[in-house]
């Protein structure tokens, strides 16, 4: 039988198959790993009684992310909070880079709108008019919940942001029955207390699977990613890029260049240009290492 595994809790694979869901083992003590198997792998396995199987055999994945670590998605939906805590930039647009280069698509939901100041909303616009689909929600006042149900009909979509954000709250708010645990954002710090623990993938009514994964602030960009390779993973520099002097115009200090012409003309955002340069620096050190 084939099946796709929804989470895994100890040495139990939870898999969906047929609208059911199996308890399964690995088959052998060698022949696969734990590690091997992660969530939205697709796996063969076979019956043992009703309820329970082994699983013999995983099936190539056409989507891998390590962080969060699930196979198989079609979509990236990153959840920054507008206010507690306030967005993380950096690893906003180091998400959407991830997300780029995975060939994933991708979809910002900024989630407390109901308590938001108008510069926090003024940025995450900017977004919007580089060209990434955003989504302005509130679980509080249930808003916007609607509009991004339909973006995840018949997608495999998983969820990535920061610890506190909202990420289960706003599955909940999709799928009540879900009622997954949320937990509270310390009000000093404004820090989330890492309430949910592993990656889970969760089948939504009108079709589709979401996975509600644990918040992280830290994220390494891809190992094989180039230098040469992350300016086009900016959409704003990718559309100008044509138009620097050189064609191989890394958009550093280079003469002629269009993409610094565009941020000191306001063109382009400063912190997306910032991020741009830190990004470069950190792959530029990486490839040193090898
Ligand atoms: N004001 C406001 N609070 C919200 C909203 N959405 C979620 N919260 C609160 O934010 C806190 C964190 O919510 P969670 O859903 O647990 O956040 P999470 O992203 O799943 O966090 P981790 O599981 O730790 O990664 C809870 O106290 C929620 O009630 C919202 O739209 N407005
Ligand atoms: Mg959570
Ligand atoms: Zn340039």
């Amino acid at each position: 039988m084939e099946g796709i595994v929804l989470s895994r809790y100890s040495s139990f694979y939870y898999v969906q198959s047929d609208n059911k869901i199996w308890e399964c083992r690995l088959r052998g003590k060698h022949r696969l790993k734990k590690a091997d198997v992660i969530a939205g792998d697709k796996v063969e396995f076979t019956r043992v009684n009703e309820n329970q199987g082994v699983i013999e055999n995983i099936k190539p994945r056409v989507t891998e992310l390590y962080r969060p670590a699930v196979a198989n998605v079609t979509q990236l939906l990153i959840v920054m909070s507008l206010k507690a805590p306030y967005p993380n930039w950096t690893l906003l647009d180091r998400l959407l880079v991830l997300g780029s280069y995975s060939n994933l698509k991708s979809l910002i939901a900024f989630n407390k709108t109901d308590i938001a100041d108008d510069n926090s909303v003024s940025l995450a616009n900017e977004y919007k008019k580089i060209g990434y689909t955003i989504v302005f929600t509130s679980v509080k006042e249930k808003k916007g919940i609607d509009e991004l149900q339909c973006f995840l009909n018949n997608e495999i979509t998983v969820l990535a942001g920061l610890s506190g954000v909202g990420k289960s709250s706003l599955i909940n708010a999709l799928e009540p029955e879900l009622s997954l645990k949320i937990g509270a954002v310390s009000s000093k710090v404004e820090i989330g207390k890492h309430t949910t623990r592993y990656v889970q993938l969760l089948p939504l009514s009108g079709g589709g699977l979401v996975a509600d994964t644990p918040g992280f602030s830290r994220l390494h960009l891809p190992m094989e990613l180039k230098r040469e390779e992350l300016r086009f993973l900016f959409p704003e520099i990718e559309r100008v890029q044509q138009n620097c002097k050189f064609s191989s115009c890394l958009h550093k200090q280079e003469p002629g260049c269009r993409v610094r012409e565009n941020v000191e003309s306001g063109l382009m955002p400063k912190w997306r240009y910032d991020n741009y340069l830190e990004f470069l620096e950190e792959i530029i050190a990486q490839e040193r290492k090898f």
